[in-house]
């Protein structure tokens, strides 16, 4: 719902509280359509030269969500006529480009522009960003509040692999697809198996002369077998005309993913068999997978040993299958799991000493997601660095929102709030938004200059986020995964259902922040 005022503020106190948003993507487009409609004055800066974010940056061969669009979408903009349960990248990014013309959004943002740094102003209680501009030229960007809103998957990582520069063919990173390489009759090689190479791989692996998929450690993959197709046109029908049925479709894609599997996840103590599986559900799927995974390999053996991870389901992202164990049969496919020693001019060098030769390198090896907000530098009061409150790697956020020290300053898709367990991301972003508004309001109504969280408030919260991740299935031993740092503390990962969350968030609760008056003009 749209953010209601008790008072109206005049339009001269709102314009004092305008809002920076940090990126064009789902995130930043869902905080300016709410920040638009309560009739706060925002801008959006973007580093790219379009809207979209991650459906803008990643246009690999096949790429998708594997999230069902109609829960994977606005709720203040359903849309009846995804034509599939499992959009494809143009259609989404068609979708967020729709939201943007509807609610007249694109005037707001100012393309091409990154913020390199962001310091708190003690004195006019206001965030002084610095700008850099696609041509080399910076500047300062003076706001009341900051909404980070650059998503957890938009910074490439780029392995740390010996000769990498030295390859003498085209290489280029899933997220950077080059389009003007052609790929037909070449051989590939592609580093990486997770979700973005499971998609690409099959996408190319029949035009390509070979394909040599190197893969570090197998991913669980599950089949759906609504992933393949295309929505009917009396589905379509009945979602635009049957009154409350797109809603209820979509509270039970909610309720599936939000505790219809969440005691999967969950380790019990008891469970004898704790290296493989947590709980009897879980042993169960993944024996149902296991099973899955041997019929499509036809008992290839080599392959199945290759196939099945040593590590609990949903250990790592659960992925689906895109037809990925039948490429892996194909004749002009390898799947090398020997490890890597060295990139060299032409292939891969593996341990067993073998050179696979390739003409195009492929990097599948996914986001710098552990450090969140990087490269961007915070400043906060008394000039402390957010990156050092966080220790690098150990981010740490009230909600995945707030962090204390850094007042009216609030995250989307901060620590602890990304989903490894089915549902939507939007869903989230849409119930930190709301939270957000609610906290802007709070502020403007009682004509204050600032609200920072509590830091009593923010370390029980993060406590309560330990204990919880303690007993999931991210923090197991035998996961390694950039859900978590190098302590093994789970910092990207919600441990919440998405109505435990949902609950977490409904409301903001002023008496968890502190406020700062503002200074009247002659102070
Ligand atoms: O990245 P990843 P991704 N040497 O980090 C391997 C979303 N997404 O881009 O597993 C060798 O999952 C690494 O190996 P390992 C979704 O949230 C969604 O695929 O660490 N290998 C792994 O195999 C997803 O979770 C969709 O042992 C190296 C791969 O590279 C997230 O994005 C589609 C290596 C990286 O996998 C990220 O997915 C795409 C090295 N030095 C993305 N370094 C859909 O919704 C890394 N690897 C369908």
């Amino acid at each position: 719902r749209r953010l209601q005022w008790r008072t109206r503020p005049s339009e001269q106190r709102l314009e004092d509280h305008k809002v920076l948003v940090i990126g064009a993507g789902l995130s930043g487009i869902c905080a300016a359509v709410r920040l638009q409609e309560a009739g706060i004055p925002y801008e959006i800066v973007e580093k790219n030269d379009d809207i979209g974010g991650t459906w803008l940056e990643n246009d690999y061969p096949d790429c998708g969500v594997d999230t069902a669009n109609h829960i994977y979408s606005y709720s203040f903009k359903p849309k009846a006529d995804w034509s599939r349960y499992f959009s494809k990248r143009d259609e989404i990014l068609n979708y967020i480009l729709e939201t943007v013309r509807d609610y007249g959004i694109r005037d707001h943002i100012r393309f091409g522009v990154e913020v390199e740094s962001m310091a708190w102003d003690e004195a006019s209680a206001r965030w002084q960003s610095r700008l850099r501009h696609r041509d080399g030229r910076t500047s300062l960007h003076d706001s009341r509040f900051v909404i980070t809103a650059v998503g957890i998957l938009n910074r490439p990582a780029y392995p740390d692999i010996a000769g990498l520069d030295d390859f003498r063919g085209a290489k280029f990173h899933t997220a950077e697809w080059d389009h003007e390489v052609e790929l037909a009759g070449k051989r590939v090689a592609m580093i990486g198996t997770g979700a973005s190479g499971m998609q690409a791989g099959p996408a190319i692996a029949g035009k390509v002369r070979h394909l040599s998929i190197f893969q570090r450690s197998p991913h669980w993959a599950g089949y759906n077998p609504l992933y393949h197709k295309t929505v009917s046109e009396g589905q379509m029908w009945a979602l635009a005309n049957v009154p409350l049925f797109a809603e209820w479709q979509r509270f039970l894609m909610f309720w599936a993913s939000s505790d219809g599997f969440h005691s999967t996840l969950k380790m019990d103590p008891d469970w004898p068999q704790p290296d493989i599986s947590l709980n009897r559900e879980n042993h169960a799927m993944r024996e149902m997978l296991v099973n899955y995974i041997k019929e499509q390999l036809n008992g290839d053996e080599e392959l199945i040993r290759k196939c099945v991870p040593s590590y609990p389901p949903y250990g790592k992202r659960m992925l689906r299958d895109n037809n990925w164990y039948k490429t892996v049969l194909r004749g002009n496919v390898d799947l090398i799991d020997t490890a890597i020693s060295r990139v060299v001019p032409e292939g891969v060098e593996t341990s067993d000493g073998v050179t696979h030769a390739a003409d195009v390198l492929i990097l599948a090896t996914g986001f710098n997601a552990t450090r969140v907000l990087w490269p961007l530098e915070v400043a906060g009061r008394g000039e402390r660095q957010l990156s050092d409150q966080w220790a690098g790697e150990d981010p740490r956020a009230y909600l995945g929102i707030a962090a204390p020290n850094f007042p009216n300053l609030f995250m989307t898709l901060g620590p602890n709030t990304g989903l490894a367990h089915g549902g939507s991301a939007i869903f989230h972003i849409e119930c930190q938004v709301k939270y957000i508004l609610q906290a802007m309001r709070e502020t403007i109504e009682r004509d204050q200059a600032s609200v920072e969280v509590r830091q009593d408030v923010h370390d029980r919260y993060n406590d309560r986020v330990d204990e919880a991740c303690k007993n999931m299935v991210w923090s197991h031993p035998g996961v390694n995964s950039w859900y978590k740092n190098d302590k093994n503390r789970v910092t990207i990962t919600s441990p919440w259902r998405l109505v435990d969350y949902w609950a977490l968030t409904r409301r903001f609760d002023p008496a968890e922040y502190t406020f700062t008056p503002r200074k009247s003009p002659e102070q």
